[in-house]
């Protein structure tokens, strides 16, 4: 499908995708959320796809929320319509089997910041911008902000921010772990490449059983989840990969996993 809204590429593996309406700070509107969801879908199809970078156009923002102008229009029903399908993108982006990093190069509020909460992790520039700012409109976070964010940052941090609408400076989001690393604007695409690519060499079974075990354990107490990692565990040791990371060990080279970009 050919993309008008967003930007979509694939190099060496990575997956990068652009929300591209930078006029409008990257707002997302229906079309854009309708777009996003074919992507994430044609990426969820693709086995040699290993990682996805989302990212925003121009140099002020990655997403400065849900379009207020398409928001002012809604009733209360079509405003739980947008709402759903939000989550149902969201949902799908956190679903990924793959890695996904967001690389934040500018305001990333409302549902820009639900987006980047719904990825792997994080890398900001310095000039990025978080915040849930839907209470100076008189709402509420409506893409899973109310619900990824304290289990990022915890219950009391994620309340000051959803009850003042705030935004943070890319040092703040770091100091409260809502980032992994803050890096010069003109080097985030890079940085973010560089630990895309490394991601991208490792073998799929374990790369892919590692984010199901962190994911799902979240949500369950600690015994449940110490049983989902050794479920996934045992599946890593059915795998080529396995064989071949552990027979590379004690031959003392380095591993060639099936299906990586270094096969
Ligand atoms: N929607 C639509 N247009 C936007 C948005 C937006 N969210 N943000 C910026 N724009 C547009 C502006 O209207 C402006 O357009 P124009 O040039 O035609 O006037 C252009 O982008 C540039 O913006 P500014 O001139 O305002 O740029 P500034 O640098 O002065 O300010 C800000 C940048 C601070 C980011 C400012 O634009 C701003 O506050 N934007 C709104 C941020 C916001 O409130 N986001 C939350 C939206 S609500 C939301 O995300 C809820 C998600 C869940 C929804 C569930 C629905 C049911």
């Amino acid at each position: 499908m050919a993309y008008e809204l967003i930007l979509y590429k694939i190099e060496n593996g990575v997956a990068y995708i652009t929300f591209n309406r930078p006029k409008a700070l990257n707002a997302l509107n229906s079309d854009l959320l309708n777009e996003l969801l074919k992507a994430l879908d044609e990426i969820d199809g693709d086995e040699n796809i290993r990682v996805l970078v989302l990212t925003g156009a121009g140099e002020k923002a990655f997403v400065a929320g849900a379009d207020i102008s398409e928001l002012a229009t809604f009733n209360a029903l079509q405003a739980k319509k947008f709402s759903e399908k939000g989550h149902q993108v969201i949902g799908k982006l956190q679903a990924l089997s793959i890695p996904v990093i967001a690389a934040v190069n500018g305001f990333a509020l409302g549902g820009g910041s639900e987006i980047a909460l719904a990825c792997d992790f994080i890398y900001a520039s310095e000039n990025a911008r978080f915040g849930l700012p839907e209470i100076n409109l008189g709402l509420i976070p409506g893409f899973g902000g109310t619900q990824r964010l304290p289990r990022l940052v915890g219950k009391n941090r994620a309340k000051e921010m959803i009850f003042t609408g705030k935004m943070l400076t890319a040092k703040d989001a770091l100091e409260i772990g809502l980032v992994n690393r803050v890096v010069a604007p003109e080097t985030l695409l890079e940085e973010t490449t560089k630990t895309a690519l490394v991601m991208a060499a490792k073998g799929k079974v374990s790369l892919r059983a590692a984010k199901y075990a962190v994911n799902k354990g979240m949500d369950v107490d600690l015994e449940t989840g110490c049983r989902i990692e050794i479920d996934a565990f045992a599946l890593t040791m059915a795998s080529a990969d396995a064989k071949e990371g552990t027979t590379a060990f004690l031959e003392k080279r380095p591993a060639q996993f099936k299906g990586c970009l270094n096969e």
